[in-house]
């Protein structure tokens, strides 16, 4: 099965469990399921999974095995909350963000799109161009050589944490409260390598890329492109960062560079960053547009119909 073909496996489950039965572990019938269970098989899966399943000689035919709706299914995080697996969004639980430093196991993911394939440091590149005087490309290597590294904790929370609890509801991930997390992130200054490239006067905007792919296959369009206004670019507390928690970053997190930008909403934080480019325009990337990451510009009652061009960019966490 390609990554196109598959639904996210909680929506599979919701739609016809037995059919997802069927299809998941082969069987035909309930009584097959339950014989396969009975089997080495689930308690294999289960080893495969890192926990053993325990009673699971008693899981009815259509349960959803907790293991394959929760997050350990990603190599490297553990105790997540799995919203949607296509494209993998997952949450922490309230009670696992009990640390100063998120530690990267319990960091949430929220993904666009398809990460890309090919994650490796060696060989990464970023471009910045546009606006500048000087369009650079740079390796990892080039950033570490070139620039001052260093390390910040800071926070990344993404603008839907909480719309769970919105009434009338809204469409999307339902975050709770676990769509935040504070790492130690390690990189060099966004302002630094932009001062390098040397902005030019017309330069009002920045233009994020990352290498993850479109849910839909199509080359030509991108899961989420976004940018920030000049003066916040040249904040000194934005990382381009090569390292988490003293590591590598998570795959899920952006593995080998991304971009940190605090105070705003997460969706400015480009991960798998292969570009900036400046802008003499806001931004009119993917999900820069329309609702997406917007807000109505004045207060309106829960529910309201607001027209598009009423909205406003999503801009500092207020
Ligand atoms: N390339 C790329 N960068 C991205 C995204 C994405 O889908 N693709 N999602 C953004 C959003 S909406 C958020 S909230 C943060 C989440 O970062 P995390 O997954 O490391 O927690 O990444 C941002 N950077
Ligand atoms: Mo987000």
């Amino acid at each position: 099965m390609s990554e196109q073909e598959k639904t996210p496996i909680s929506d599979f489950y919701a739609k016809d469990p037995i059919k997802a039965d069927q299809q998941l572990f082969g069987r035909k019938s309930h009584a097959d399921r339950r014989g396969f269970l009975r089997g080495a098989g689930l308690a294999a899966l289960g080893a495969a999974l890192g926990s053993g399943m325990v009673f699971h000689r008693n899981f009815p035919a259509g349960l959803l095995p907790q293991a394959l709706a929760d997050a350990s299914v990603v190599t490297g995080k553990d105790g997540l909350v799995i919203l949607n697996d296509r494209p993998m969004n997952a949450e922490t639980p309230a009670h696992l963000l009990d640390d100063a430093i998120t530690p990267i196991s319990r960091h949430f993911i929220r993904n666009n799109g398809i990460p890309p394939q090919d994650m490796a440091a060696d060989g990464w590149e970023m471009r910045v161009d546009g606006f500048v005087d000087r369009p650079l490309t740079l390796s990892i290597t080039d950033l570490r050589r070139d620039f001052e590294v260093v390390s910040r904790q800071l926070v990344i929370e993404c603008g839907g944490n909480g719309r769970a609890f919105f009434d009338p509801g809204a469409s999307g991930n339902q975050w709770t409260v676990g769509a935040v997390a504070c790492a130690e992130w390690t990189g060099v200054r966004l302002a630094d390598v932009l001062k390098t490239a040397g902005v030019q006067r017309e330069a009002i905007y920045t233009a994020h890329e990352g290498a993850d792919t479109h849910l839909s296959g199509d080359p030509a369009k991108r899961p989420l492109s976004r940018g920030v206004p000049i003066k916040k670019a040249m904040d000194p507390n934005n990382l381009i960062a090569f390292g988490m928690n003293g590591g590598d970053i998570h795959p899920m997190n952006g593995a080998p560079l991304r971009l940190v930008v605090p105070g705003w909403p997460g969706s400015c934080s480009q991960k798998w960053l292969t570009r900036i480019t400046l802008r003499d325009q806001v931004h009119d990337g993917a999900k820069m547009t329309g609702t997406s990451y917007r807000i109505p510009r004045y207060p309106v009652a829960p529910g309201t119909d607001v027209p598009v061009e009423d909205f406003e960019i999503i801009e500092p966490c207020r």
